[in-house]
């Protein structure tokens, strides 16, 4: 069969996942606890099923067969992160010398099985012991961060070559601070504002960092640079988009990939009183603080439309009182997740790169579908997912569309390897190429991951 979609022989092909959703704790690890490891203990009834952090995927257990499994279905590259609280336990001082041994363990098996490590610093799972003196609200919370990075660098930056600072800062800042999603369950759009003002910072200073110890590799981060699509090309439409793009993209795009935070984003906190506290050489930082890398989380696109009705703005302020998420009629839906499925917003993220971003290297750190029940697809003992290899496929055209056209894209790693836990969903959607049995922990290849072992033999299908 000839190969249409033809990738470049060095292209990256793996896969996700983060500490907290695939580790795992064991008896004796010395693991430090974190957000998810409380929040999933106490407040329970807000995770799916009940189903805690504990087991997750097992991974500290089985990273030698996972990553002989990864080596099954020929990955290049893989990427994981490091759980502070695995490796500090208390955020800051002492290192967990069992830690040290298992990364070290994951590190060198991967790159004896030929697969590149990509390693992330913080995957939404801040230490307990850090939060309990405020997390990312407090600035003091930049230094502790830095240290972690550089314990990080110190230990395993002799092998490992890509590194991430943080997967979708936004996220820990608006679920956590504004939505009430995830721990500490905050409504309030300034201290919102404020984990995010020194989420950023933590990662100027951790890249900064990086830079000074001269060590053969490269820094980037992950983020969802999500495009925003407006009902019409009606002006009140256009408006409620350029909002949601202000608000939720531009916020931390601008600051991390151009050096400044928006102007006009500025302005609209100033008139509501809700600009975090900025110190003098904090705009400097950002100014001077540039990245090697973006990996790009994609699941869906951001459809928004202009208000139905005017709100109340006596109420707690919120980027909601400029615009209304839009329900496209007819829209393709993944009904497991409840989100749209448009296969074409890759296509227009890399063109937002390449126009807005200086065309920067980039890979798709995370894509995939993630479906409930997924034991009904189970044919002769194997998970028969042919929804997601369509998924994929059509995903990967548009990547390869945009390489076509000068995207400077480097590589495709699908969300996940093994089923994993995840934030507030729990085991009620999987997305590996492996299906994890819960009950007895076996782990088995879904026919995706056949699918993609030929793939990455073909650099392309
Ligand atoms: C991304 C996160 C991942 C993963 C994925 C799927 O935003 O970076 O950690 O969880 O989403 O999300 P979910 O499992 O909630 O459907």
């Amino acid at each position: 069969m000839t190969t249409k979609y033809k990738f470049p022989e060095s292209f990256f092909w793996g896969a996700s996942t983060s500490a907290t959703q695939s580790e795992g704790r064991v008896e004796g690890d010395n693991k430090g606890e974190n957000i998810w490891d409380y929040s999933s203990k106490e407040y329970n009834h807000r995770f799916f099923d009940g189903v805690t952090t504990e087991k997750t995927s097992l991974f500290y257990q089985d990273y030698k067969e996972d990553i002989d499994r990864m080596a099954d279905i020929h990955f290049n590259s893989f990427r994981t992160s490091i759980s502070w609280s695995r490796l500090i336990p208390d955020g800051v001082g002492e290192i967990n010398e069992q830690a040290v041994e298992f990364y070290n363990n994951v590190i060198d098996n991967l790159i004896a099985k030929g697969i590149e490590p990509f390693i992330n610093l913080y995957h939404f799972d801040m230490p307990m012991k850090l939060q309990e003196k405020g997390g990312f609200e407090n600035r003091e919370i930049i230094k502790a961060y830095k240290s972690y990075a550089e314990t990080c660098f110190e230990l395993f930056g002799d092998r490992v070559k890509y590194w991430f600072t943080f997967n979708e800062p936004m996220i820990p800042a608006e679920a956590g601070y504004l939505h009430d999603r995830h721990y500490p369950y905050v409504v309030d759009f300034k201290r919102a504002a404020t984990v995010l003002h020194h989420t950023i910072l933590a990662h100027c200073e951790a890249v900064d960092s990086y830079r000074k110890k001269g060590l053969d590799g490269k820094i980037g981060i992950i983020m969802d640079v999500i495009p925003v699509y407006p009902r019409s090309q009606n002006s009140a439409d256009v408006k409620a988009g350029n909002m949601a793009d202000l608000f939720y993209t531009r916020s931390l795009n601008e600051p991390i990939l151009l050096g400044k935070y928006p102007e006009e984003l500025i302005d609209i906190l100033k008139e509501h009183d809700q600009l975090p506290d900025v110190e003098k050489n904090d705009l400097e930082l950002i100014k001077q603080t540039a990245v090697d890398i973006l990996g790009i989380n994609y699941y869906k696109p951001r459809r928004v439309k202009a208000k139905d009705y005017e709100i109340n703005k006596n109420g707690i302020f919120s980027p909601e009182w400029f615009f209304d998420n839009y329900e496209m009629p007819g829209r393709r839906m993944n009904t497991s997740r409840g989100i749209e499925i448009y296969p074409k917003g890759i296509y227009d993220i890399a063109m937002m790169i390449k126009e807005k971003y200086g065309n920067i290297d980039w890979f798709v750190s995370e894509n995939g579908i993630g479906i409930q029940e997924e034991e009904k697809f189970i044919e002769n003992g194997q998970v028969n997912d042919e929804y997601r290899i369509d998924f994929l496929k059509e995903h990967l055209i548009w990547v390869k569309k945009a390489m076509d056209e000068g995207s400077n894209c480097l590589g495709f790693h699908m969300w996940t390897f093994v089923d994993c836990w995840s934030w507030i969903n729990a085991y009620k959607n999987r997305y590996g190429f492996y299906r994890l049995d819960l009950e007895t922990g076996e782990k088995t290849l879904k026919k995706s991951g056949e699918w993609f072992k030929t793939v990455i033999d073909k650099n392309g299908f």
